[in-house]
């Protein structure tokens, strides 16, 4: 009886304390399948550095030490912010992120543009915002609105408004064109900010995750490059679908001679047939080079036949294929211009950290020119994104773009956020003259964004410093745009 009962009671323990061993096995063994499989394939978990560009500085440097190197030089740079009096506290939230993550060390000067003056309450809140200079500057009319002749066309309007019938993102918003061709052609031209050799393009209510103790315009300029992103993403289809048409015709035109970096935006279509008319017409794609070609063979031999006049080696089949290929239509690609397409990649604008003369000076200018006076920054709903990136695109070689991926990002709801460096890490250091400025910052506000972030791990392949990253898939692992970068840098192509 006792024994029995013992017996059972063991039982009864091994029974829960087995289970629970063995769901825990399970647990644990799919978790490590799940972390090893997602690292696998992922960008996010791994060293992507090639000889063509990496990070500038992995994790944290100290500030101080930084700047005193007898070779660094604070550069001739400026932030460029587009906005309206409406948007102060958005335009607050991003001066104080970029101060607090960057600018409390650097000190680098603003420049504010808007087409309507701004009012004095968002001078003063601004300009107590931050202890670097701001420039406040009001656009013209020239520079913010469609000529006049466009502008009293009756299609402006109409198409402008057809955009929004069809559903077009900000189609239907004429400031939003305004807006976007601006960015596209005129900012390089206004005065504040032609003063300056580098800018770096900001939005309100954007977020910085990590710091940033070294200064990016001078490893720009000390490692020769002229264009950084962190985002790298598709274009939406319907608002630029004659971007590219324009853009090869001018290509041509001007006999543009492109740069290595052309290939990371459009797709390329098999062009090995480009002497033969009729397989040209055929073929697009890899899938049907075969095909063709033993129809192409057994078309010659059948040709061949009838010229030495052997009517009796006539193939049947043959003959069909011959009279098939008479009737049918080549393949048209609409998209499709000089055997290339637009991919849609683009580098997004709303971050830039950039040269002002790749824009200002050379071919980009003439390029925006040829694309106003073809209307699609009005018939169509071009970005300055993708237009900035097909210029580039034309222009530089893969050495010439630095992808900043140690600057964690959010503008609207994609954001890139890396894992901290590891062995790399500084205490955070203020600079304190900076503290006079937190005083006033809504407490609350911050204390609940602190808890919806995430303090990264260390790793070896970080390259983060200090990063507390929001809760959300990184843009890395979830952009294909972003694995033809990958490609095209580590020369996998
Ligand atoms: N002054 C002014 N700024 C604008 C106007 N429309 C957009 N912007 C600015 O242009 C930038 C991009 O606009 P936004 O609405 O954020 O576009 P999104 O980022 O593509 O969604 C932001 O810095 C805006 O503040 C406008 O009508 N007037
Ligand atoms: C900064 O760069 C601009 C544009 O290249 C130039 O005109 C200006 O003289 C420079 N300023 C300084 C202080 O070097
Ligand atoms: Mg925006």
């Amino acid at each position: 009886m006792q024994l029995r009962f013992k017996a059972r009671g063991y039982w009864k323990v091994w029974k829960l304390t087995g289970i629970w061993l063995f769901m825990a096995l399970i647990w644990t063994s799919g978790t490590k399948l799940r972390t090893r499989s997602r690292r696998a394939n992922s960008f996010a978990y791994s060293n992507i550095d090639t000889s063509k560009d990496s990070v500038f500085i992995e994790g944290c440097v100290d500030f101080q030490l930084y700047r005193q190197q007898p070779e660094y030089a604070a550069q001739n740079a400026t932030f460029v912010m587009l906005t309206r009096n409406e948007e102060l506290r958005g335009v607050l939230a991003t001066i104080r992120s970029m101060e607090r993550h960057f600018n409390q060390w650097y000190q680098y000067p603003y420049v504010l543009l808007n087409n309507e003056p701004f009012d004095s309450e968002f001078i003063r809140q601004v300009t107590a915002a931050t202890r670097a200079k701001v420039h406040f500057g009001v656009l013209s009319e020239l520079e913010w609105d469609f000529p006049p002749e466009v502008r009293e066309k009756l299609v402006f309007r109409e198409s402008i408004e057809d955009q929004g019938d069809r559903g077009i993102m900000y189609g239907n918003l004429e400031s939003y064109h305004k807006m976007c061709r601006f960015y596209a052609g005129a900012f390089y031209k206004h005065s504040l900010v032609a003063q300056y050799e580098w800018y770096w393009r900001i939005e309100p209510d954007v977020e910085f995750f990590c710091d940033l103790t070294y200064d990016p315009f001078y490893e720009m300029s000390r490692r020769g490059k002229k264009y950084g992103f962190t985002v790298f993403i598709g274009e939406l289809y319907w608002t630029v679908p004659n971007l590219f048409r324009h853009t090869r015709s001018f290509i041509r035109k001007n006999k543009v001679k492109m740069g290595t970096l052309w290939p990371l935006v459009v797709r390329s279509y098999n062009t090995d047939f480009d002497d033969d008319e009729v397989l040209r017409r055929f073929i697009n794609f890899d899938s049907e080079v075969e095909p063709e070609l033993s129809k192409e063979l057994k078309i010659q031999q059948l040709l061949e036949n009838v010229k030495k006049a052997k009517s009796q080696d006539v193939d049947r089949e043959a003959l069909e294929l011959l009279i098939e290929r008479a009737s049918r239509k080549p393949p048209i690609l609409e998209d499709k211009f000089d055997g290339e397409e637009f991919n849609l990649c683009h580098f997004w604008s709303n971050f830039e950290i950039a040269r002002v003369d790749i824009f200002s000076t050379g071919l980009y200018s003439d390029y925006f020119k040829f694309l106003e006076e073809s209307g699609g920054f009005w018939s169509e709903r071009w970005g300055d994104a993708p237009v900035h990136t097909l210029g580039l695109g034309m222009m530089l070689d893969v050495e010439d773009v630095h992808y900043f991926r140690d600057i964690g990002y959010q503008h609207s709801t994609l954001a890139h956020c890396p894992i901290n460096k590891a062995g790399r890490q500084l205490p955070y250091v203020e600079n304190v003259e900076y503290q006079g400025l937190l005083r006033g910052g809504n407490m609350v506000q911050k204390v609940l964004k602190d808890l919806s972030r995430v303090q990264e791990p260390e790793k070896q392949y970080g390259v983060g410093c200090r990063c507390k990253c929001p809760r959300k898939r990184d843009i890395e692992d979830t952009s294909q745009c972003f694995r033809n970068w990958y490609d095209l840098t580590s020369g996998d192509r």
